[in-house]
């Protein structure tokens, strides 16, 4: 539903739907985006014999109606979970927002809007009586949120480090060298996660050969880390895709060669025992073996990944986020991300191109366990190689493409319009817990294609 209304309020900045529909769906507010710049949940409750909101998570956590502090112009979602089991809303009437009324216990709503004025305004629940037995607080914009510096290692992979395409060469020798590391990295602003990675980056290098090369795989683990780890290609032909023979103690180093014989974009990740937590803290990457001659020559490549954290603490909790065996087994994760962190495709690296410019995305998911639904907003794929099979036919005019764990595809399109082009698993409420991905394309308009009298906003998007 939030979703839905996301979607809408998103269509509305581009003017995709009627006025009043917009109108209707963000509240009167103009130029909301697709993901929010900050989110709150809050519960309702009844302490001290008062009605109050109590933060849900994050550092608000457990507070009374607590002070929401955001950056000025920042697209602010309030969630609210009816906590109590009385009739509720929330709104802040200074920026026109209002949400419908929740009544049953764990029923939920949320509002959105841009706080495009600097001050202090009140959030409270429009309830008769309901202000006055204490449902208010504060929204308070254009104050700096304290940030505490963590010291965490900076694990998001660049999606442009894709490596030199092979061209016309013939086949080689290849040498792969793989370190194996477990790391206290960023996972947001003000939270951390222990991850285990090849080469500190999550995922782990793209690495790129031909068809007919000779690949030695070294792979060492760190002195100072606690478990073994291993690597299994799946694009080796042998035992465990390499994992039978790197099983690699701390400190240690084991090695094996492989002739790559089949073309493709395929997955690698660390197997060793729960190889499903050692996919979750980060242990995968992407191998691309390029058919003879090379693939066919396009403006930008990047390499983006899809994958999940099952942490202890809820979605937006502060401090170091611990792994929850319990969610794992349940398929449950509170985070999913794009190349290891919440905000690597969003603000750390955003994907850039230029109008006219022909894009591929080597697209694959570490998981270890949902299957994405790849889609990029506002575009089309021109092509699909389905399953990354470089060696069928691709498909043409692709909306969506589904991704298992441990796969992959490659899509190519050309980007004809200016803007802001998200990349989502359209399972959307994924955005919800750290999904999406910036593609920022540059140049002039072709009012041909894209046209509207309504302002975009320059920050849809984010
Ligand atoms: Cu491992």
């Amino acid at each position: 539903m939030k979703a839905l209304f996301m979607l809408l309020a998103f269509a509305a900045s581009l003017g995709l739907v009627s006025p009043s529909m917009a109108a209707h769906s963000a509240h009167g507010q103009e130029s909301v985006t697709y993901t929010p710049d900050i989110t709150f949940t809050l519960r309702t409750n009844i302490a001290d014999g008062k009605l109050v909101f109590m933060g849900d998570a994050g550092a608000i956590a457990g507070k009374v109606n607590p002070d929401l502090v955001v950056p000025e112009n920042a697209v602010v979602q309030i969630n609210v979970i009816n906590g109590d089991g009385a009739i509720h809303d929330i709104a802040v009437p200074d920026f026109g927002a209002k949400s419908d009324q929740i009544t049953g216990k764990g029923a939920s709503t949320a509002i959105v809007f841009r706080a495009n004025k600097n001050g202090t305004f009140e959030y409270l629940c429009t309830l008769p009586g309901h202000k006055a037995a204490g449902m208010f607080g504060k929204v308070i914009v254009g104050e700096q949120v304290a940030q505490a510096d963590t010291g965490a290692l900076d694990i998001a992979q660049d999606p442009t480090a894709v490596g030199a395409p092979v061209g016309k060469r013939g086949p080689q020798k290849i040498t792969v060298d793989l370190e194996t590391t477990e790391v206290v990295g960023k996972l947001a602003s003000g939270s951390t996660y222990k991850y285990w990675t090849f080469n500190n980056k999550v995922p782990g290098p793209f690495v790129r050969v031909r068809v007919g090369d000779t690949v030695t795989v070294n792979v060492s683990n760190a002195k100072d880390s606690s478990h073994i780890h291993s690597v299994d290609f799946h694009a080796v032909t042998g035992p465990g895709g390499g994992a039978a023979v790197t099983q690699v103690p701390p400190g240690q180093t084991k090695s094996f060669t492989f002739k790559a014989r089949h073309p493709g974009l395929f997955v690698y990740h660390c197997a060793t025992p729960m190889v499903a937590q050692h996919i979750t803290n980060g242990m995968y990457g992407m191998i691309l073996v390029e058919p003879e001659g090379g693939l066919p020559a396009v403006d930008r490549e990047f390499y983006v990944m899809q994958g999940e954290l099952y942490t202890a603490q809820k979605h937006g909790a502060q401090g170091l986020q611990e792994f929850s065996l319990e969610k794992l087994l349940d398929e449950r994760p509170e985070h999913l991300m794009f190349n290891g962190t919440m905000d690597a495709l969003t603000d750390k690296y955003k994907l850039q191109a230029n109008v006219g410019e022909t894009l591929r995305i080597f697209f694959g998911v570490g998981g270890p366990n949902l299957t994405s639904s790849f889609h990029v907003i506002g575009e089309v794929f021109d092509k699909v190689y389905d399953q990354a099979s470089l060696t069928s036919t691709p498909l043409t005019d692709v909306q969506t493409t589904l991704v298992p764990p441990g796969g992959a595809t490659m899509v190519e399109f050309k980007v004809d319009v200016p803007g802001n082009y998200i990349l989502v698993d359209h399972a959307l409420s994924r955005v919800e817990k750290g999904l999406s991905g910036i593609l920022t394309v540059s140049g002039k308009e072709d009012h041909s294609i894209f046209h509207s009298t309504e302002k975009v906003d320059p920050n849809s998007g984010h």
